[in-house]
């Protein structure tokens, strides 16, 4: 049976069949399907059945979001589906148990996250997760850490890339829409009427588009880990007291520093859009003040479990314990962690920069800004954040970590 899109009417009879769906969730005489992807590239089916539910992502053989005109390969589910085998052996729990994987069908079969909502969700409505960004930390210095040639030795971390390697489709998309599509006049792009006085300006910055093309190359050259490759605040469910990581289709091997900074855009981006929010919902500086207090806690429990994995857990083919502790150099490797995490965080701001532009004026935006019905709202937080984007893009080599909340204070009261 060769591959076809699923329908709610189509899939009881085509995965009907599968012992780990019937066995988990019982007969398909019974399911109820409903699909409810809201991404942009595929499917997504919440199966229900009388003994439970699992979500099927299935992926389309283009981009959703676009439509058929611009093809993507089906094999994007195949690097997802070995993502998250790795997430869930890096840093366990932390992702959603995969029941099922079928490479013809492009389809992965795994758990029903509820009552999980989409953490963008809760920042556009103002609703604070606690431990989200102790997870997030945990998670990214986990996974980055047991992906990278910190952890794995040469034999298995170049296997690996190898693998990964061929989810290039994926890669050249973000190699577009991120890294060049923001700063010219790119077809896909769109923007908020009402931006274009700060669009000029901001693409006629030289310093910005050398960033943004640095960024670029360290993106394509720096196959340091395996990251996510879409982590953003789309990409996490959470309740109050949990947080999965959703969505590794775009995994590849690249910098430490790519999904933290992405990550950190979107806790931004949610910043930004918040005074948009404020005449449906009333004033929002208290939550203004968690999302910057999560940005902070974010990259502090990140840097302390790289650290604390680094004193206990390295055991790749960098920076080996036999030149340093086993020498009699215990300092020096706390040097040499030091140096690392702060290329780390120099990276994390260049990329946080661009995708604070990329969102605003590319082809993908986000529903913190959207959800901004009036235009004549949206566009003044837009402008925040491009400038913010800008500033933290080009000033990143001497930007400390607790320099940013000032910053996009500053920002915030004075574009
Ligand atoms: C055409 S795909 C646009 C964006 O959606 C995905 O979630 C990624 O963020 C990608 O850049
Ligand atoms: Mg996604």
């Amino acid at each position: 049976m060769g591959y076809a899109a699923l329908t709610p009417d189509s899939l009881p009879a085509r995965l009907g069949g599968l012992e780990a769906l019937t066995g988990r969730i019982g007969p398909a005489a019974g399911w109820k399907v409903a699909e409810v992807g809201d991404g942009n590239l595929n499917l997504v089916f919440i199966v229900t059945g009388e003994a439970g539910a699992v979500v099927v992502k299935q992926a389309l053989p283009y981009i959703r979001l676009v439509g058929d005109s611009w093809p993507l390969p089906l094999n994007r589910a195949f690097f997802e589906y070995h993502a998250l085998v790795r997430h869930a052996a890096r840093d366990a729990g932390r992702v959603p148990e995969v029941f099922h994987f079928d490479e013809e069908q492009a389809l992965i079969v795994m758990r029903y996250l509820s009552p999980h909502v989409i953490l963008r969700k809760s920042v556009v409505r103002g609703v604070q997760h606690g431990h989200m960004a102790r997870h997030m930390g945990l998670f990214l210095a986990r996974s980055l850490f047991r992906g990278s040639g910190l952890a794995m030795g040469g034999k298995a971390l170049r296997e690996d890339m190898a693998l990964f390697c061929a989810n290039h489709a994926l890669a050249d998309i973000t190699e577009n829409l991120v890294f060049s599509d923001p700063y010219f006049d790119a077809r896909l792009n769109r923007h908020t009427a009402g931006l274009d006085g700060f669009i000029a300006p901001l693409r006629a910055d030289r310093a910005l588009r050398i960033a943004a093309q640095e960024m670029k190359h360290a993106f394509v050259a720096k196959a340091e880990t395996l990251v996510h490759g879409d982590l953003h605040s789309g990409s996490l469910m959470v309740t109050a007291e949990d947080t999965q990581v959703i969505d590794p289709e775009f995994a590849i091997y690249g910098p430490f520093g790519f999904d933290v900074g992405m990550f950190l855009a979107n806790i931004l981006l949610g910043y930004f859009s918040q005074s948009g929010h404020e005449a449906a919902s009333g004033a929002r500086d208290g939550y203004r003040a968690y999302l910057l207090a999560q940005f902070s806690e974010v990259w502090a429990e990140f840097a302390a479990e790289f650290g604390r994995l680094w004193r206990s857990e390295r055991t790749g083919l960098l920076y080996e314990r036999s030149l340093f502790q086993d020498a009699g150099d215990a300092a020096g490797a706390e040097a040499a962690l030091v140096a690392v995490l702060r290329g780390i965080w120099t990276d994390a701001m260049g990329f946080c920069g661009v995708e604070l532009h990329r969102r605003i004026l590319g082809l993908a935006h986000v529903e913190d800004m959207e959800a901004i019905a009036d235009p004549a709202r949206r566009w003044p937080c837009e402008a925040r954040a491009l400038e913010a984007g800008r500033i933290i893009a080009v000033m990143r080599h001497g930007l400390a970590v607790g320099d940013v909340a000032a910053l996009v204070q500053d920002v915030e009261r004075s574009v």
